[in-house]
Formats: C-alpha cells, sequence, structure tokens
C-alpha cells in the first residue's frame, strides 16, 4: 500500500489519541503496540472488503484449510512486511523516539499448535494469500495455546500460555455468523409426506460456535483472506432453570475451547478432544453452505465452489458433517451426496508413527454424535459391500472403517476425500508402499505427493534482514516473489568477497544470538564456536539422544585430553515435551544436566557448551535459525515425514546434518552430497530389519569402546542430578531393544560430526556451501507448494509464479 511516512506519523499520533486519549511522551510500549496493531487493521480493512467482495462477484472457487492448529507466531512484523510499510513504520516511529522492535516484543506469540503441522498451517495461510489463492483458514480459537515451558531444576514445568490475557488486535468477532453446534441426544428418522427421510432429535446439548477472523495479508497484492477461529459459547437462554446447573454447564460448553492438547504425532483419546474436533468442523461447514447458498446455486454444484481440505485427521468429521447436512437438511440423495462430498474433500497425512492414528470407541462416537455415527456406519456399510465384489476380504476387512470397536478416522478421510497426499517424496512412498499399501491398492489415483514448505518472508525476510540486503545486493529482489531466483547467487560460489560478506552477516547473527542467551540465561557462548542446533519438539523418534551421546563423547575425549583438536562448539537444543511423555521428559532432564556439568567444567571451558532454550516456539525459532551453522536433522530414517526446521535452517545458510529422512532427501538432492553431511542407516535398511528382527542393540554397548563409556556414563554417576533418568535412559537403550537405532547410528554420526569439524575450518569452503544452500532453498518455499494444492488439488485459480 502506499503510505508516506508523513501520513503515518499522523495517523499514529490521531490513533493514539482516539483510543487512549494519550499523547505520545504519556504512552508506554503496550498502548503503542495496540494503537500500531489498530492502525494496521484499518489500513487493511478495506482491502480485506474487497478480496471478499471479488470472490463473491465473480463465484471463485474458494479452499477451506481445516486445521487443529494454527501456530502463527507474531503478527506485528508480519503484517507491516505483507502490506509493503515496514520501512516506512519502522522510520515513522523512530522520528517519534519509538523502536519498532520494542513494540513487537510485546505482542504475545499464538501458540495455538505443536509444531511442524501447526506451523506449516501458518505458513500455508500466508502463502496462499500471497499467491491470490482464495483460500481460508478454518480453526479453534484456543484460550490457551500450548503450554508455556520453564525448566525447574532441569526438568520441565508447564505453565498456562494466556495468549489472550491483554485482548487480541488481530480479531473481529462476528456475532452474527454464529452457528449452532449439536452434540448428545436421541435421534432417529421419520418419513415425511415427500417420502424423505428426516432426523427428529431430542434431548440435545446445542454449543454456540462464534467465529473470531483474522485477517490474513497476501505480500504487496491488496488480497486479504480470512483466517476464521472458532470459540465455543453456551446459546443464549430467555429462562434460566436452575442458575447453578446453568453455571456447570457453560463451564462445560466453553471448555471445548479451552486448551489445545498439547500432544505432538500421539493420539491423546479423550472425549473433550473429539468434542473439540467435531466442534470446529460443525462449525465451519455451516459457515461455508451458508455462503455457498448466497451464490443461489444447486447443492450439486458444491465441489465446483467449495474445497476442504483435512489437515490430518483431527478434521476427518468433515466428511459424515457435509453428509449430514446434504441428506438432512438439503434433502439430497445419497449418491449425489457422496458424489459431492468426495469430491469437496481432499486429505493430507502428517505422519507414519501408529500412536498417532486417531480411532474412537464407537460407544464414545454414538454417544456424542448419534446422527454422524449412523452415517459414519452407512459409509462403512456401503464400502465395504462394494469393496467386496472387487477385492479379497482381508483387504477390505484392513481398510474399513469401523472395525475393532472403533472408528478409525484416517480410513474416513482416505475413503471420503479424492486426494491424498504425504508431506515429502519419501514419505508418500512410504504411504503408498507400507503404512497405506492397501489403500494404494483401493484408490491408486487418490495418491500424490506435495511436499511442505516455509514462507521466506517470516523465515528470512522478517528473521534475517542482513542476510537479505546481502542477496538484494547480489542479485535484486524478484526472489522475494520467485524464491527459486535464489538460485542466481549460485553465480558467487566462488567470489571470495561475497563468501566473506556471508561468513560476517553469520557472526553478526550468532553475535547477537549469544547477547540475547547472555541476557536471558546469564550463560556466555563463543560466537566464534560451531553453531549447532536442534529445534524441534522432543520425540524419541527425532533422537535428541544421539546428539546428546555424542555430545558426551566430546566431553569424555577433552577430559581424556583437554589439548584435544576439536572445534568449539554450542550446541543449541529447543524442545517441548508432551506432559504425558515420560521418556521423553527424562531425556530434557538429561540434557539439563549434561549442560550443568559441561558448562560448568573449567576444563571444557569455551570448548563445548550447551544452550537449551526454555520455551522453545516460533518467536525464539526467529532468533535461533538465522544464528545457525549446523542443522540437525537426525531421526530415524523413515520416521519424520517430512521436517520443515531443515528448510528454515538450510534457507538461512546452515548446513544440514542429516539421515536421509523426510524432506532432507529433496534438500540433497537440491544441494548435492558435497553440501549437506548425509549419515546413518537408510528407509530400506530400516526395514529389512524390522523384517529380519536382528537389530542387538547391546552389541554395539559392548563392540564400541567410545559408546560404552557414554553409556556407562549415564549409570555411573558422570552425570550429577540425573541418576534416575540416565538409568532408564541407558535400560531403554541397551536392555529393551533401542526402538530407534540410536546405538546403530552411532558410529556413522560421530564420524559426520567430526568431517563437519574439519569443513568449518575452512572458512571460504564452509561458506561456499552455505551459500549453495541458501540458492538451492527456493523450492521449499511455501508459495510453490501451495499453488501445487490449488492446482492438483483444490482446482482453485492462484497467481501461478513459475518454478
Ligand atoms: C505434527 O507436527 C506432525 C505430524 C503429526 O502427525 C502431528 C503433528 Cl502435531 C499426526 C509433523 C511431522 O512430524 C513433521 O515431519 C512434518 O514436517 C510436519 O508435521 C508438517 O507436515
Amino acid at each position: 500500500m502506499d503510505l508516506s511516512k508523513r501520513k503515518f506519523k499522523e495517523d499514529f499520533k490521531k490513533m493514539l489519541t482516539e483510543v487512549y486519549s494519550m499523547d505520545i511522551s504519556e504512552s508506554e510500549t503496550t498502548e503503542q503496540y495496540v494503537t500500531l496493531g489498530n492502525l494496521i487493521r484499518s489500513y487493511s480493512s478495506k482491502n480485506w472488503g474487497r478480496t471478499n467482495q471479488r470472490y463473491i462477484e465473480k463465484k471463485k472457487k474458494q479452499a477451506y484449510y481445516f486445521s487443529m492448529e494454527f501456530l502463527l507466531g507474531r503478527m506485528l512484523k508480519s503484517n507491516l512486511l505483507n502490506l509493503g510499510i515496514l520501512d516506512t513504520v519502522r522510520d515513522g516511529l523512530r522520528d517519534l523516539g519509538i523502536d519498532l522492535e520494542e513494540i513487537a516484543q510485546i505482542e504475545p506469540d499464538p501458540g495455538l499448535g505443536n509444531g511442524g503441522l501447526g506451523r506449516l498451517a501458518a505458513c500455508f495461510i500466508d502463502s496462499m494469500a500471497t499467491s491470490e489463492i482464495p483460500a481460508h483458514g478454518n480453526g479453534i480459537r484456543f484460550k490457551y495455546g500450548l503450554f508455556k515451558q520453564k525448566f525447574v531444576n532441569g526438568y520441565q514445568v508447564e505453565l498456562p500460555e494466556n495468549w489472550l490475557q491483554n485482548g487480541n488486535v488481530w480479531e473481529t468477532r462476528k456475532m452474527h455468523a454464529a452457528v449452532n453446534v449439536r452434540f448428545y441426544g436421541k435421534v432417529w428418522l421419520e418419513q415425511t409426506s415427500a417420502g424423505v427421510l428426516e432426523p427428529h432429535y431430542e434431548d440435545t446439548q446445542e454449543v454456540l460456535a462464534v467465529p473470531y477472523d483474522t485477517p490474513v495479508v497476501g505480500f504487496n497484492n491488496d488480497v486479504i483472506n480470512t483466517l476464521r477461529l472458532w470459540s465455543a459459547e453456551v446459546p443464549p437462554q430467555d429462562d434460566i432453570t436452575d442458575y447453578w446447573s446453568y453455571i456447570h454447564q457453560r463451564n462445560q460448553i466453553e471448555s471445548i475451547s479451552e486448551v489445545l492438547y498439547p500432544d505432538d504425532s500421539n493420539y491423546e483419546g479423550r472425549l473433550l478432544r473429539l468434542k473439540q474436533e467435531y466442534f470446529f468442523v460443525s462449525a465451519g461447514i455451516q459457515s461455508i453452505i451458508r455462503h455457498y447458498k448466497k451464490m443461489d446455486l444447486s447443492m450439486n454444484h458444491l465441489a465446483e465452489k467449495v474445497a476442504i481440505h483435512i489437515n490430518d485427521t483431527h478434521p476427518a468429521l468433515c466428511v459424515p458433517e457435509l453428509m449430514r447436512i446434504l441428506l438432512d437438511e438439503e434433502k439430497m440423495d445419497w449418491e449425489h451426496a457422496w458424489n459431492v462430498t468426495v469430491n469437496v474433500m481432499s486429505y493430507t497425512n502428517h505422519t507414519i508413527m501408529s500412536e498417532a492414528l486417531e480411532k474412537w470407541p464407537i460407544e464414545m462416537i454414538s454417544t456424542l454424535l448419534p446422527r454422524i455415527y449412523q452415517i459414519i456406519c452407512e459409509i462403512d456399510r456401503r464400502f465395504t459391500m462394494k469393496m467386496s465384489t472387487l477385492f479379497e476380504r482381508e483387504i477390505v476387512e484392513r481398510t474399513r472403517i469401523i472395525e475393532g470397536g472403533h472408528v478409525k478416522m484416517a480410513h474416513m478421510a482416505i475413503i471420503g476425500s479424492h486426494s491424498v497426499n504425504g508431506v515429502a517424496q519419501l514419505h508418500t512412498t512410504i504411504l503408498k508402499e507400507k503404512v497405506l499399501h492397501d489403500f494404494f491398492l483401493v484408490y491408486p489415483s487418490k495418491f500424490n505427493n506435495k511436499t511442505n514448505g516455509i514462507t521466506q518472508r517470516r523465515w528470512l525476510m522478517l528473521a534475517n534482514e542482513p542476510l537479505c540486503d546481502l542477496i538484494n545486493r547480489k542479485i535484486g529482489n524478484e526472489w522475494e516473489t520467485t524464491p527459486t531466483e535464489l538460485k542466481m547467487l549460485k553465480a558467487f560460489r566462488d567470489d571470495e568477497k561475497t563468501l566473506l560478506e556471508l561468513a560476517q552477516i553469520k557472526r553478526l547473527n550468532k553475535e547477537r544470538f549469544a547477547e540475547h542467551i547472555k541476557k536471558t540465561m546469564d550463560l556466555t557462548i563463543n560466537p566464534d564456536a560451531i553453531f549447532d542446533v536442534q529445534i524441534k519438539r522432543l520425540h524419541a523418534y527425532k533422537r535428541q539422544l544421539l546428539n546428546l551421546l555424542h555430545i558426551l563423547s566430546l566431553y569424555f575425549q577433552l577430559k581424556d585430553d583437554p589439548q584435544a583438536d576439536i572445534h568449539p562448539r554450542v550446541f543449541i537444543f529447543g524442545a517441548k515435551a508432551a506432559p504425558s511423555y515420560t521418556y521423553a521428559k527424562q531425556i530434557i532432564k538429561l540434557i539439563n544436566s549434561v549442560a550443568d556439568l559441561i558448562n560448568h567444567d573449567a576444563a571444557i571451558a569455551d570448548k563445548l557448551k550447551i544452550v537449551f532454550v526454555e520455551n522453545y516456539g516460533v518467536s525464539l525459532a526467529e532468533k535461533i535459525i538465522p544464528a545457525a551453522d549446523v542443522s540437525e536433522q537426525i531421526s530415524l530414517a523413515s520416521k519424520e515425514a517430512s521436517g520443515t526446521s531443515n528448510m528454515k535452517l538450510m534457507l538461512n545458510g546452515a548446513i544440514t546434518l542429516a539421515t536421509l529422512d523426510g524432506a532432507n532427501v529433496e534438500i540433497r538432492d537440491r544441494v548435492g552430497e558435497k553440501n549437506i553431511v548425509i549419515f546413518g542407516l537408510r528407509e530400506d535398511e530400516v526395514y529389512q530389519y524390522y523384517h529380519d528382527g536382528s537389530y542387538q542393540s547391546r552389541s554395539y554397548y559392548e563392540n564400541n569402546p567410545v559408546l560404552h563409556r557414554v553409556l556407562n556414563g549415564l549409570i555411573d554417576g558422570t552425570i550429577p542430578g540425573a541418576e534416575a533418568e540416565g538409568r532408564s535412559v541407558f535400560d531403554s537403550l541397551v536392555q529393551y531393544g533401542d526402538e530407534y537405532f540410536v546405538l546403530r547410528d552411532f558410529e556413522a554420526y560421530a564420524d559426520a560430526q567430526k568431517h563437519i569439524d574439519q569443513l568449518y575450518r575452512d572458512t571460504l569452503q564452509w561458506q561456499k556451501m552455505a551459500l549453495i544452500n541458501i540458492a538451492g532453498a527456493g523450492v521449499f518455499s511455501s508459495d510453490y507448494t501451495v499453488q501445487q494444492y490449488a492446482s492438483q488439488i483444490w482446482d482453485v485459480s492462484s497467481k501461478v509464479r513459475n518454478i
């Protein structure tokens, strides 16, 4: 948008008086933040209205991304950037004696997500607006986001994240768009005079779903899409018979949108979670249908105007809910309704981990959602009937929705969608050949891959301004809208001056991060050390333990020989564990205890440091990633569906140290073997071990002397304060089979780390690798990912940029 500095300063002062009757000199950062937020909203309101008007006038097909999680991160600077007024506002504020950075820090970080899946949804809505795709987010306005993590004596402690405490400048409550969602009760079908079956309900519980809309600003294009998050409230009642029972009921209803379940790739089979799932699915679909009806088209044509995306199985009830509306409210017959539903729906799978597969007991679904359960039964009945004529009995039994007393959500999502995708090439291959092989036999053409992506706006333009300046000086800024243009950087691969500038920028970012760590943790880290980063949820399959065991081996090496030729390293961890995941929490404690030991050992001094940041999330990621030299992507091959921190770190010039898992494979393909460090078991070798059951972790303990010493270190008192945790980890690795092959991959990993140490010593060589990584990261822009969803799955228009 056009905005002069003069106009901005006037507007800002005026808004401050309007909202707070204050003068700049009297105002504090919080007031300045709210004022600026309101001003940005007013700047975008015209285009928000216009975008919606355009969609309606042109009767555009629109896509709706249904996701339980949207891990948005702070929005002040991203909105300024996308509106094209970041520099104007920054300069204007400086004239007024205000530091934009300081204001930006005030904003609470809306952590409405666990990790990769939720952050992916946030990158996608940014990219959809930027790519001019008529597509919106639909989710839950959780009162509490993902818990705040504290370390007490090295143990993770969870605190509530009350992000809405001081209000939310970005959202608008839309009371007129509220809808009712029905739970419980009895349902029966009666034949009407017209001969159609009509459901009747008794003793239901009605919940009012109130939408809060947040603008999703496209980058420099006047497009503003919508993120609609639903809040659960009590429907207005004019007679309250029993006041206390009303209060009780109100609490029960409001608890639906109270808190995000803190489990990453692990399913929690609680009733409240099922309520949450149906709540935002039903509200979202009702609201889509309401909107569609304004276009005055027949329901038979719904799939020409609406696409609904199911982000993992959490919104899989979309399938029976749309069927319910088409059958019961729109009086369509089953075949037509089913045809429309399948054409509207598409589904993304995000994991092969079996503990994440959602399956709900029949008892639970039939009690909470009696009509939905009837419809699920009918979908299952028709599926099994049709398939029995075409496939072997076993395949039908393994693919049906209702089985073993449970409703299998992934099966419902696959059967009810026209598209099923994985999130990286390897992941999609494993789905087709292993995990969902039966479905692949049944529906080969539904399966496709959409490799994840990240938005270069937040993860480069906002997080790493010094690097952007360098890139723009070298190749111009076309990459901002056509990220593959970053490839032009390759022309500078042997340009010493550029490589040294790159080194200088990394050094600057490391200094800034070191300052932050000094301030927040009172820990001194050396910016000349290698900053080695593993930031992701704490999960056994991600193998933070492999990293830790290697650190211990370096520690022992230095204890034996203080002069050992090891380049100084800072190992940086950021990770939250699900509160109920005991083993993950033990690993956190263990890492913290090892950090205590090493960081306070004067003999180790500057050679090794461990920084385990508290409360890792989007805002911390923005500080860590630009300062990273090494990107740890060391999951057991086949287990990480894609990973996305791998892409963010690559884009910021970190060198990837990785197994051939998830999108690491595609990163390797982009940069070539020489510009990435790969180690460890491959996916097929892992499956071979499963097949022949021949893995004996104990033999690695017994035969590798380094590993032997490190593992003994866990149980011989080397690590004060973590005796129980050390024992538990030791046992799981040595006694109980080492489920994720940590010991099997240890030697290869240690060798790979030695290689990193050697490579880093040659600055020019290292920066050349960094440059090639940055230059190759463009394909991993979520702009391209969503454009592929738009054209290949949703069939909605977009301003496609060439890849
Ligand atoms: C999640 O973040 C991921 C998968 C899940 O499976 C659940 C959650 Cl909360 C149900 C992650 C994957 O682990 C990661 O590999 C992937 O990059 C990310 O989703 C986005 O696809």
